[in-house]
């Protein structure tokens, strides 16, 4: 949609109406002038159908309005500036969500790796860490993306921004409805297959885009079965350590071992630009959490809560260590876990075309 400059065309239609006014004073020699304010109130249908008009190009455009629009009769400057914001915004929106990422930028998201070689020895299992999984380049680009996507483009959650792509999880997943993801994301899924991390089939359809400030974290969750049980996060901005934590059966907490809860299992440094990925035991049988704190100590505060990747995530990092957060962008990729017949069609699907 070409931007269009409201005020310069509400300018437009006051000056041609002052023209007129002029030829016909001369004319008639009126007696009795009126107010500059007054005409447009009385006739604004002109602008307002025109502001009718790009509303409904917003509105047919995908990109939700950011602003309230304005009420009949308002003043028409304030419905100027407020149809250029909704344009101006949505086109912001547009510009974030349609974005591309150069593809030299993606060279080295998607190097082929050897997810095996990444492995976490530990007391749980199936955690992969990769460091420097993307470019500097690439890092700058999405978190760029990112901080310049309009306010109502976010949804805000226990104090963390986050947005959601590829359609709304639902209770039941035979009735979730998939949305085609924004091409830069799309091309990030992609270069997780391209890479290995996800197989052929495997290729996430479903991200989920979130935004710390120091101070914010995530609650302790599993990712449940609405998902394929393979995930991948990728870290953009500071640092963050990664907790996972046994879960408890009800039994468990009835019997008040929410104590035991609290302690991790084993932690993950997960610096910037890096890549964890889980699944298996650490998927089902582990919840995860980021603590809302500003700064955290390697290996806790007693020095002694395992750190998996102690050896990979940073030289010369060791445990007692402080990380000081800082904006923190990350992108959770997942595949939906559609039921089979599902998979079958689409599979057949995609061998006949
Ligand atoms: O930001 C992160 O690293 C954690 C995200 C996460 O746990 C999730 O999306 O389920």
């Amino acid at each position: 949609m070409p931007a269009l400059d409201f005020k310069a065309l509400l300018q437009q239609e006051r000056a041609q109406k002052r023209h007129e006014r002029e030829r016909q004073q001369k004319e008639e020699v009126a007696s009795e002038e009126e107010d500059d304010d007054d005409e447009e109130y009385k006739a604004p249908a002109n602008f307002a159908a025109r502001v009718d008009a790009m509303l409904g190009a917003v509105v047919t455009s995908n990109v939700s309005p950011a602003v309230t629009l304005p009420e009949e009769g308002q003043d028409m400057d304030i419905m100027a500036v407020a149809a250029a914001k909704i344009v101006e915004e949505s086109q912001q929106a547009k510009h974030c969500l349609h974005a591309r990422l150069e593809p030299e930028y993606l060279s080295t998201a998607m190097t082929e790796r050897n997810l095996a070689q990444h492995a976490l020895v530990g007391p749980l299992h199936r955690v992969f860490y990769l460091p420097e999984y993307v470019s500097r380049e690439l890092e700058e680009k999405v978190v760029e993306i990112t901080h310049t996507m309009p306010a109502k483009q976010w949804v805000t959650l226990r104090g963390r921004r986050l947005q959601c792509f590829g359609g709304k999880p639902t209770e039941d997943v035979a009735s979730f409805k998939p949305k085609v993801l924004p091409p830069w994301i799309k091309q990030l899924c992609q270069t997780l297959t391209l890479a290995g991390i996800f197989g052929m089939e495997e290729t996430p359809d479903h991200v989920l885009l979130n935004e710390y400030q120091p101070g914010q974290g995530i609650m302790a969750h599993t990712d449940g079965p609405f998902f394929r049980s393979r995930v991948a996060i990728l870290s953009l901005g500071g640092p963050a350590i990664f907790r996972f934590k046994r879960r408890l059966a009800t039994a468990e907490i009835e019997g008040g071992k929410e104590d035991e809860q609290q302690r991790p299992v084993g932690t993950v440094v997960l610096q910037p630009r890096s890549l964890i990925v889980f699944e298996g035991d650490a998927y089902h049988e582990h919840m995860h959490e980021i603590l809302a704190v500003e700064e955290e100590m390697v290996g806790g505060e007693e020095g002694i809560t395992p750190v998996l990747n102690l050896a990979t995530a940073g030289e010369g990092l060791k445990l007692g260590d402080v990380l000081r957060r800082a904006l923190r962008v990350s992108l959770t990729f997942r595949k939906v876990n559609k039921p089979e017949q599902e998979r079958c069609v689409a599979r057949l699907s995609s061998q006949t075309k």
